[in-house]
């Protein structure tokens, strides 16, 4: 089950011990232009019910976003984001037994999803310089997600640039957990994430996967994202609604090389694919 020895990942009252199985993180777009779910879930009662949904089905993690950061998203204000966040995550936090990340790239936002009941901060902007977020991170105790990203959302896929991707996410990786722990963000806080389709083309982002297993040296829980991406549909020529089983291809993959936390839409389906190679991993030979 992947090459990490006894990894502990902390999140508020919320404590894993790794290696166990992986966790999904279910997805939650409240947001009316989320590349693939956009609409579906802005009012409350169908943003809990999806949740309900999505736990029953076995997502381990649910990850709430209010603003989406496909590539060219336009911002959202602040008080637009509270406003779309913040209901869902008082309704649940109480009846959940698994914990709240919120998606977000404001400290304000987080502050408010922390206070709300959230217990992980999925940054995908973790290569921000002000350390506002990273201090509130410290302070509550949370889990955060240190995702990689070149650039901006609104401009990140215009000419990604690397000299060597696999190399620069993990000095990326290594830097910010020295900048978090200067902080006050403990390690055991930390899960990292190499931000597949963030300010990546297709053949860095296979680069990364094929990769990934180099992160586990770092001993940190690793999170993928490749849930309905657009390098899957360029790989395979799939539309959006056609491209689950490369994504389920790359969670199985992600799951064999050691990654421990898989971010979906697809819940049901990826806990399948993710427990049948656990499974085999178990018996493997040589
Ligand atoms: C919000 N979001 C969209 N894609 C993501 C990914 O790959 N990782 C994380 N952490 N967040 C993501």
């Amino acid at each position: 089950m992947g090459t990490i020895d006894k990894v502990k990942l902390r999140a508020r009252q919320f404590e894993f011990t790794f290696p166990r199985p992986a966790l999904v993180m279910g997805i939650v777009n409240v947001t009316p232009d989320s590349f693939s779910d956009g609409g579906r879930f802005l009012e409350l009662p169908a943003a809990v019910a999806h949740v309900l949904q999505l736990v029953e089905q076995g997502a381990g993690i649910i990850d709430v976003g209010g603003e989406s950061t496909r590539p060219g998203a336009l911002p959202v204000s602040e008080a637009e984001e509270l406003r779309r966040v913040v209901p869902v995550i008082e309704q649940l936090a109480g009846q959940l037994k698994v914990p709240i990340s919120i998606d977000t790239l404001k400290p304000g936002v987080a502050r408010a999803a922390l206070a709300a009941g959230a217990s992980i901060v999925n940054d995908v902007a973790a290569n921000r310089e002000d350390p506002a977020l990273w201090r509130l991170v410290a302070e509550a105790g949370a889990g955060y997600v240190c995702m990689h990203m070149q650039g901006r959302p609104q401009t990140m896929q215009v000419n990604p640039v690397y000299t060597d991707v696999v190399r620069e996410v993990g000095e990326f990786f290594s830097e910010r957990l020295k900048r978090l722990s200067d902080c006050g963000v403990g390690r055991d806080q930390v899960i990292l994430d190499p931000g597949i389709g963030f300010g990546k083309s297709v053949a860095h982002n296979l680069q990364l996967l094929g990769a990934v297993r180099s992160f586990t040296t770092l001993a940190r829980p690793l999170l993928l994202g490749v849930s309905r991406k657009s390098f899957i549909g360029k790989l395979l020529g799939a539309e959006l609604a056609a491209r689950l089983p490369g994504a389920l291809a790359c969670a199985g993959w992600a799951v064999a090389a050691g990654v421990q936390i898989v971010r979906a839409h697809d819940v049901a389906e990826t806990v399948q694919v993710i427990r049948m190679t656990e499974a085999i991993l178990a018996n493997q030979k040589v």
